[in-house]
């Protein structure tokens, strides 16, 4: 194609690492499903195994890129496997600076798993403008929105304290997609996602990536996602890449329906607090009541389903302290202020009077 990077992003969702098929002119990025290619010669080869690379999976990687301004991506089976591989490139001794409002497994996979392994994790409140990252500091890792407390920090700022610290800045762009921020251009040195989540956006597949435009970085992840293994499938990778091509649209209608639902929810006296960050389709708000009502409130709606996850092109409800983050302990989710009772949305692309038709189901069940 030409050259991409005059595109602008919805341009780049449909088009960016997808020229049409060079046998056969299909548009469409076909299905690469095989897991060998056959040698002209031995050890001479342009595809060797599917582990290290497949076509389907490069075209997904190069949009991803794209989409993220940055040069490398390397997609992974999930985006817990892409969170484990940037961590799997610290070495024993080393420190990590991490965002105190993280998903419940990625708290898990640091401190139940690779604290194991001499590594020291510190959790600091990041949205925080004071925040200070200490001296000798490898990784600054972030979450902005949060999750669940969709927090945000100032990426810009947060990298030059990084930097200065002598730590590269990884930013999980999961909540905000490329579309809300593209931390790469703010100064941040690594992208993670979970493309289960938006980019993908029709919950039918699980997947992570690493962006970055770093040469030495790319290369070091790239070799662990060889060596290692944790990569997709070439069907997920195909799926993948169909969700992404509207991205730009569904995010477009997330906000416009979270928008109107958090006005909504700030107008009733039975809802405490709403957390919004005013993009995306995430939102955070505690009841008015105890447990049992945020239990009865959940049980209760129907086009927002009960189930983790969040992105999809349905709405989702949960609630964080019993299901996504009930790994965080009690007193970590109390000192960070996570209330048993937070209910956390995840709004989708239906149509607005019906989601909040659904809602009234919920505040009814809670009321009793
Ligand atoms: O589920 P997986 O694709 O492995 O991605 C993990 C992950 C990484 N980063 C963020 C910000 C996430 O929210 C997640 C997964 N989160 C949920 C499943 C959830 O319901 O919050």
């Amino acid at each position: 194609m030409s050259d991409e990077s005059d595109y602008k992003l919805g341009t780049l969702a449909i088009h960016a690492g997808q020229p049409p098929e060079p046998i056969t002119g299909a548009v469409m990025t076909p299905v690469f499903q095989t897991s060998t290619y056959a040698q002209p010669h031995p050890g001479a080869w342009d595809w060797e195994y599917s582990r290290t690379h497949n076509p389907t999976r490069t075209a997904l990687q190069e949009c991803l890129a794209a989409l993220e301004g940055g040069k490398h991506g390397m997609c992974f089976s999930s985006g817990l496997a892409a969170i484990d591989t940037v961590i799997r490139t610290l070495r024993p001794g080393a420190k990590v600076v991490c965002g105190d409002d993280v998903y419940g497994g990625t708290y898990r996979l640091f401190t139940k798993e690779w604290a194991e392994f001499g590594l020291e994790f510190s959790f600091v409140d990041t949205s925080q403008p004071d925040v200070v990252i200490p001296d000798g500091t490898d990784i600054v890792w972030i979450e902005t929105p949060t999750n669940p407390l969709l927090k945000t920090t100032d990426i810009t700022a947060l990298a030059k304290k990084a930097h200065a610290a002598g730590a590269k800045l990884v930013v999980d762009n999961t909540f905000a997609t490329p579309v809300n921020q593209q931390p790469l251009k703010l100064g941040a040195d690594i992208v993670v996602h979970s493309t289960t989540k938006y980019l993908n956006g029709h919950s039918d597949v699980v997947g992570g990536v690493v962006i970055t435009s770093d040469d030495a970085i790319a290369k070091r992840i790239a070799f662990l996602q060889n060596a290692a293994g944790a990569v997709p499938g070439p069907w997920d990778c195909f799926l993948t890449l169909r969700g992404l091509k509207t991205l730009h649209v569904r995010m477009d209608r997330h906000k416009e329906n979270a928008i109107a639902i958090a006005a909504w929810l700030e107008e009733r006296g039975d809802v405490g607090k709403v957390i919004f960050p005013g993009y995306s389709g995430m939102i955070s708000f505690v009841l008015n009541g105890d447990l049992d009502a945020a239990i009865r409130f959940v049980k209760a709606t129907k086009l927002f389903c009960l189930a983790e996850s969040l992105g999809g092109v349905e709405s989702l409800i949960e609630l964080p302290a019993i299901m996504t983050h009930a790994s965080v302990p009690p007193d970590v989710r109390e000192a960070i202020g996570i209330p048993d009772g937070l209910i956390r949305l995840s709004v989708g692309i239906e149509n607005l009077s019906d989601l909040i038709a659904d809602l009234e189901m919920g505040f009814a069940a809670a009321a009793g």
